[in-house]
């Protein structure tokens, strides 16, 4: 089956896809032309606000743009730069967390509130405290604890933290030297704040030694957790490499066991995602830069059915 463009109408990155009261909603990153040149930081990514699509069938359903859901400017301490978000339900309300640039230059993420899955998000007036880098992925598991992974390379920041601390001087890790982890912290039970110190994400290969900082697989940003069967599926964007990869582990802190490349190289610099299943179908959603002539910071939002085999192994796919 072809590979869906699900907006046309404008461009959208980042989808973080989640099923709420039996419809999906799609919670993307709203890419816009800001005039900004293109950076190895990111400074063209100059976002502003959020929308939220919805739709009741993924590969045929109309796409409902439910309109502006959050806007920076009503966001006390950030001041831009609205990269990717989540949403996560608990006792029928619904938390965004997001990354955006404090008025130090700095990426923070944010809580913002909403009692429908549609919004209209009210923020928090701080941060998440000890938040750091970009790309939340709110995972709710079986058992109701609710799980933040978070961090990206390069304009994302990680770079400057080690041990959740904040570096005098960046460090990107070369060689054979470990790579820059994402990071993972459970949320405390009202998911306004992390309930314990963030911890590394772990990505090891089947002899349980760590991908190396020079393995084209290794983790860059843009985290996402699903369960299959039981397991969990830790997947993730190898940033300048142009790969989205996955990772099994037996709980949602990993370590993650490599898995393989779930979506060969895309249009565009970046490559971001997210899966989910919907009336008994997985789905990838991405996106990438094709409509828009491989113009890096418009990009568009796509959804692909995603198949496993009998060991649960993702089928890698093609984009076209
Ligand atoms: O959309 C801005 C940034 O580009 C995201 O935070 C990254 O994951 C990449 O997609």
């Amino acid at each position: 089956m072809k590979p869906r463009y699900l907006f046309p109408k404008d461009y959208m990155a980042d989808p973080s896809a989640n099923v709420f009261n039996d419809r999906v909603y799609i919670y993307p990153s709203h890419d816009w032309d800001s005039g900004e040149c293109f950076d190895d930081d990111g400074g063209h990514f100059q976002m502003k606000d959020y929308h939220v699509l919805s739709l009741d069938d993924v590969m045929d359903g109309e796409v409902t743009d439910h309109g502006v859901i959050l806007d920076v400017a009503d966001v006390p301490w950030a001041e831009k730069q609205m990269w990717d978000n989540d949403v996560v339900e608990k006792d029928g309300k619904y938390y965004l967390v997001f990354s955006a640039k404090d008025y130090n230059g700095v990426f923070r993420l944010g809580v913002a509130v909403a009692d429908r899955p549609e919004g209209p998000f009210k923020p928090q007036g701080d941060p998440i405290r000890g938040s750091y880098s970009i790309d939340p992925c709110v995972f709710k598991d079986d058992d109701g604890q609710i799980y933040c992974y978070f961090g990206g390379i390069w304009g994302g920041q990680l770079q400057w933290y080690k041990d959740n601390k904040a570096l005098k001087c960046e460090h990107l890790p070369e060689g054979k030297e470990d790579p820059l982890p994402s990071r993972v912290a459970r949320m405390t039970d009202d998911v306004m704040q992390f309930a314990e110190m963030p911890r590394p994400v772990l990505i090891v290969d089947g002899n349980g030694k760590p991908l190396p900082a020079d393995d084209p697989h290794r983790f860059f940003e843009a985290s996402w957790m699903h369960k299959y069967k039981g397991k969990y599926y830790f997947s993730y964007s190898t940033g300048d490499t142009h790969y989205l990869c996955y990772a099994v582990g037996d709980n949602p802190y990993g370590p993650f066991t490599y898995g393989g490349v779930i979506l060969e190289p895309v249009v565009g610099w970046t490559t971001h995602h997210s899966i989910v299943e919907y009336k008994g179908r997985w789905y990838l959603f991405h996106h990438d830069c094709v409509p828009s002539n491989d113009t890096t910071w418009l990009r568009s939002v796509k959804v692909m059915p995603l198949s496993y085999d009998e060991e649960g192994r993702i089928l890698t796919m093609k984009s076209e």
